[in-house]
């Protein structure tokens, strides 16, 4: 399976994270993607394919063009306005508040956030692009012929909304693979997120969406970040009501429970007809998952890269979440090998 990287993500480095009241150091680490080219290497996967760059027409075929202005220009405003610290967003629109872009960067800032534990920080706008430009990379390595590709995205993007960042995410790498599917010819797309957290943003983009089936596997929002989207009774509106199927599941759940549901999600994704799938990958399921409460062993990540690989459809992994660093690079790469098993 041929996968897309690059070294830029390097340039994202927020000083720290807001986490239990206190500034720590980022969960969400370069070192995360050092380990999984690491497991990449040492399993043969070769050397990683560089992405071609990605327009700002294309990101803004899921996110506000005022959003993508927004980022691409926040440090540089942050800067010129004096500050010298990484951006935490420490305000945001409550209910019954305006939904007005403010003019100042502050504002701004609350404004196009959900979320303050995702700083903004000297080449955060870098890293986003080329993390989005990695996920269209695969997709097209897969709309031209490639039965799978990995984009080894990073930051990564399921929490990222049509106009709003959080969850360590900026930009929508899996919405904008999926994207590039029907913009490359598939009628109808499937996302699957199997990232420990629900998957708010992709949902957000696609929800009105009838040519864009999003299903995900995550820990119940009266428990888990992000609290506040990702129950059962969502199944999406308008056009695209019944292209969205949630499967919250308890803190402590099993791979038995886990893989359950994943059948179920698989069911109904083949059931509706998808032509290609993009699967959200967040190994933050691990059992030893240092911000996460499920209990998904290594062989486990095997297990469900083979029931996703039967599928038989064409198919982008993106990669989001898992901060069990040490292992981070074998979980992955469990996915990605039984996946190649399962597809025979
Ligand atoms: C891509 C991805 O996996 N993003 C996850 C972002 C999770 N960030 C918030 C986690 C909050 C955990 N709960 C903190 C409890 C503090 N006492
Ligand atoms: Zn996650």
């Amino acid at each position: 399976m041929p996968y897309v990287a690059s070294t830029v993500h390097r340039r994202h480095q927020p000083r720290g994270e807001l986490y239990c009241g206190e500034l720590v150091p980022p969960f969400e680490s370069p070192a995360r993607w050092d380990h999984i080219v690491s497991a990449l290497d040492v399993s043969g996967y070769g050397e990683a394919t560089s992405p071609d760059p990605i327009s700002i027409e294309a990101l803004c075929e899921v996110h506000d063009p005022a959003f993508v202005q927004f980022l691409s220009e926040a440090w540089n405003v942050w800067t010129e306005s004096g500050q010298t610290g990484d951006m935490i967003p420490t305000c945001f629109p409550g209910r019954r508040m305006q939904h007005r872009e403010p003019d100042d960067i502050d504002g701004r800032l609350g404004y196009f956030s959900f979320a303050a534990e995702t700083s903004i920080a000297n080449g955060t706008w870098e890293a986003a692009l080329e993390s989005a430009a990695v996920a269209r990379s695969a997709q097209q390595l897969v709309s031209g012929g490639s039965s799978a590709a990995f984009a080894l995205c990073r930051p990564p993007g399921h929490h990222a909304a049509r106009d709003y960042l959080g969850g360590y995410c900026y930009l929508n790498n899996a919405a904008i693979a999926a994207q590039g599917f029907r913009n490359d010819g598939a009628a109808q797309v499937a996302v699957i997120d199997v990232d420990f957290h629900h998957g708010n943003g992709t949902q957000d983009i696609f929800w009105e969406r009838g040519d864009v089936f999003f299903a995900s596997l995550h820990g119940d929002p009266r428990h888990e970040f992000p609290h506040f989207l990702g129950f059962a009774d969502e199944t999406g509106a308008g056009a695209g009501e019944g292209t969205t199927a949630n499967y919250p599941l308890l803190p402590g759940t099993d791979a038995a429970t886990w893989l359950e549901a994943l059948d179920d999600a698989i069911a109904a994704v083949l059931g509706w007809g998808a032509e290609a799938l993009v699967v959200s990958l967040g190994v933050d399921t691990f059992e030893a998952d240092p911000i996460s409460s499920f209990r998904l062993s290594s062989d486990d990540f095997t297990t469900y890269g083979r029931r996703l690989g039967a599928m038989g459809l064409p198919t982008v992994y993106c990669m989001e979440g898992g901060y069990a660093v040490a292992e981070i690079g074998t979980n992955t790469v469990n996915v990605l090998t039984g996946h190649l098993e399962g597809q025979l």
